[in-house]
C-alpha cells in the first residue's frame, strides 16, 4: 500500500450514488458522485424514479443502480482512486426500497468476472423489473391488513417499531406478492437498496443490517429479528427469501475478485454491512449517547437521535434498531410541514425577507402572549392530519381567525419546536444536546427557541453528504471492532472528528415558559386532529 488505510462510504440514494473516503484521522480524502437523472439518461427517471399513473407507485430500475456503481468505480479509477488503500467499505441506501434477485442470482454473483462491468453481467437477474421505493404510497390495503391482523396500528407499532405504512418494505412485499405473483416466486433473495448494494459487493447475497431492517413493519424491534408473525402476514416463504438480519457492524464479507480484478481494490477489503440513510446519518453526526438528538431543518424537518428506553408510538415517528450500537435504539420523526412553512409565513407575514422575520421574533415575548398556531400547509406525518390548514388559538384557548403578522411569525416557529418536544418524549427521547443542520440552521432566531423550548444546548454542522460520510465512519467502526475481535463503542472510534460549534445555550425563563405552554399545546393538537 502506498496510502495509510482508507475507508470508504458509499451512498445509493434516490438521486444519485456518491463516495466518500476518509483516512483513519477521519479527513474526508476523495468524493465522488453519480447523478441518476443526468448521467444515466437512458433509463428516463426524474429525480431518480418512475411514477406511475396511479399517482401513488413509485419506482426505480435496479439496473440503474448497477449501473451506476459501474460508473462511479470507473470514474474513481480514472481520477486514480487509490483503490489498493482501502481496508474497508461500507454504504447507506434509501430506506424500504426493495430488489428482487431472481433464482440462480447466487451463482451468477458468485461468478462475476472482472472483464465486464457489472451490468452486463447482471440485467437478467431481477425477478421484478421495477423496484418500489420509499416514496412510493400504493400500499394502503396491504397497510390495514397487517394493521387488523396483528391488532391495530399500537400493536404493529409495539412489535415493529412503527405502524404500518405505505412505504415500508413488507407492505411493498406483501403488494408484490399479490400483484406480481410470478415475479414473487422466481425471486430468490430479496434486498433492501442497502444490502443489494452490499451484495454486488462481495459477490454473495448480504444480510440485511437490523437498523434499516427496522423499516420494513417485519421485524421485531426489540429481539432485533424478524417476527415470524409477521412474516406469515406478508407472503409464504418470506424468511428464506429475505435472508437473516444481523448487526450494523458485522462484516458481510471481503471484497469479490471482480473488483480487485478491474479496479486493483485489495483482497483483504472488507465489506462492512450496509444500513439505511437515516441510520447513516446518525452515525455521520455522531449521536451515540441517548439524549444526542439532531434536528434537520429542510423540506420537511426531520428530529433522530439516540435511544435506550424507545416507546414505539402508532401517532409518531420511527423507531429502528441502533446502527452503531447493537443495544441501542434510533427514533426518528418526520414533518411535512418545514421550511416550505416557515417561507409561507415569513412571505405573508414578513414582506418576503428573513430579515423582516427576525425582527417580527425580536418585537415578540416568549410564549407570544399565549398565542399558539398549527400551520398545516402541507399534510402532516406527524401527528398525522391530512387536512390542510391554519388553526389558530388565543390565550383563552378560543379559535381566533387571525394573530398580527408578529405573532404569526413567532406562531409558527414555537408551534413546531413546541410539537417536536411534544412528539419527541412521547416515543421515549430525552434530549440533551441538538445537532442543527440543514438550511434553516442558520438562522439563529430559529435555534433560539429551538434552543429554550428544549432547554438543552443546539450545536450545529452543515451536514454534506452525512450518509456518505457516516457509512465511512461505519466502515471505520465494522473494520475496528473485526480487527479486534470484539465490540468497540462508535465513539471510541470517532475521537479525532472535528467539535461541532455550541451555537445557543438555552435561557432557563424561557424554557420555563415552553414548559407550562406545552400542556396546552397538546391539549389543543387534540382538538385539532378532531377537528380536521
Ligand atoms: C425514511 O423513512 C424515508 O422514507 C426517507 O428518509 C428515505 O430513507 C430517503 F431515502
Amino acid at each position: 500500500m502506498n496510502h495509510s488505510p482508507l475507508f470508504l462510504g458509499l451512498d445509493s440514494s434516490t438521486q444519485s450514488l456518491k463516495a466518500c473516503a476518509i483516512d483513519a484521522d477521519l479527513n474526508v480524502t476523495a468524493e465522488f458522485t453519480v447523478n441518476f437523472d443526468a448521467d444515466l439518461p437512458q433509463y428516463k427517471t426524474q429525480g431518480g424514479v418512475h411514477r406511475g399513473p396511479d399517482g401513488l407507485s413509485v419506482t426505480s430500475p435496479p439496473q440503474l443502480w448497477v449501473a451506476a456503481l459501474d460508473l462511479l468505480l470507473q470514474r474513481m479509477k480514472e481520477a486514480r482512486f487509490p483503490f489498493a488503500s482501502v481496508v474497508a467499505i461500507s454504504g447507506s441506501g434509501q430506506q424500504h426500497g426493495s430488489v428482487y434477485f431472481k433464482q440462480g442470482t447466487h451463482t451468477t454473483l458468485g461468478a462475476l468476472t472482472p472483464a465486464q462491468p457489472l451490468l452486463p453481467q447482471l440485467d437478467n437477474s431481477f425477478a421484478v423489473a421495477a423496484s418500489p421505493i420509499w416514496m412510493d404510497s400504493s400500499t394502503t390495503a396491504q397497510c390495514r391488513a397487517l394493521e387488523t391482523a396483528l391488532g391495530g396500528p399500537q400493536a404493529v407499532a409495539e412489535l415493529t417499531g412503527s405502524r404500518a405504512y405505505e412505504r415500508f418494505t413488507g407492505n411493498q412485499i406483501a403488494k408484490i406478492f399479490q400483484t406480481q405473483r410470478a415475479g414473487y416466486d422466481a425471486t430468490e433473495r430479496i434486498a433492501l437498496v442497502s444490502s443489494f448494494v452490499a451484495s454486488l459487493l462481495i459477490g454473495d447475497y448480504a444480510p440485511i443490517d437490523v437498523s434499516d431492517g427496522s423499516g420494513m413493519n417485519l421485524m421485531d424491534v426489540r429481539r432485533k429479528q424478524w417476527s415470524q408473525k409477521a412474516l406469515d402476514l406478508t407472503a409464504p416463504g418470506l424468511a428464506a427469501k429475505l435472508g437473516p438480519v444481523a448487526p450494523s457492524h458485522t462484516v458481510a464479507g471481503t471484497i469479490h475478485a471482480h473488483f480487485i480484478g478491474r479496479y486493483g481494490f485489495n483482497p483483504a477489503c472488507q465489506v462492512i454491512l450496509f444500513s439505511g440513510d437515516n441510520p447513516c446519518s446518525l452515525a455521520g453526526l455522531r449521536l451515540q449517547k441517548p439524549g444526542d438528538v439532531a434536528i434537520s431543518l429542510g423540506t420537511s424537518d426531520t428530529l433522530f437521535g439516540t435511544l435506550h428506553d424507545p416507546k414505539p408510538s402508532a401517532s409518531e415517528g420511527h423507531i429502528f434498531a441502533g446502527p452503531t450500537d447493537p443495544d441501542g435504539y434510533m427514533a426518528m420523526i418526520v414533518y411535512k410541514n418545514g421550511s416550505l412553512t416557515r417561507e409561507d409565513v415569513r412571505d405573508r407575514a414578513a414582506a418576503g425577507s428573513w430579515e423582516e422575520f427576525t425582527a417580527a421574533m425580536d418585537r415578540t415575548p416568549v410564549g407570544n402572549h399565549g398565542q399558539i398556531g398549527f400551520f398545516i400547509k402541507e399534510p402532516e406525518i406527524t401527528p398525522p392530519i391530512l387536512k390542510t390548514g391554519i388553526q389558530r388559538f388565543g390565550m383563552d384557548g378560543k379559535a381566533v381567525p387571525s394573530f398580527t403578522p408578529d405573532a404569526e411569525v413567532r406562531a409558527v416557529v414555537e408551534g413546531q419546536f413546541l410539537s417536536m418536544r411534544l412528539h419527541s418524549n412521547n416515543i421515549g427521547l430525552q434530549p440533551k444536546s441538538i445537532l442543527a443542520t440543514g438550511g434553516a440552521s442558520v438562522n439563529t432566531c430559529i435555534l433560539r427557541v429551538m434552543s429554550d423550548v428544549f432547554g438543552v444546548p443546539v450545536f450545529t454542522a452543515t451536514k454534506p453528504n452525512s450518509a456518505a460520510l457516516g457509512a465511512a465512519y461505519r466502515a471505520l467502526h465494522g473494520w475496528t471492532c473485526a480487527t479486534r475481535e470484539s465490540f468497540t463503542a462508535f465513539a471510541d472510534v470517532m475521537k479525532k472528528a472535528p467539535a461541532f460549534i455550541l451555537t445557543m445555550e438555552p435561557d432557563a425563563k424561557a424554557h420555563a415558559v415552553y414548559t407550562a405552554m406545552l400542556t396546552r399545546y397538546a391539549a389543543l393538537e387534540q382538538r385539532v386532529m378532531a377537528s380536521m
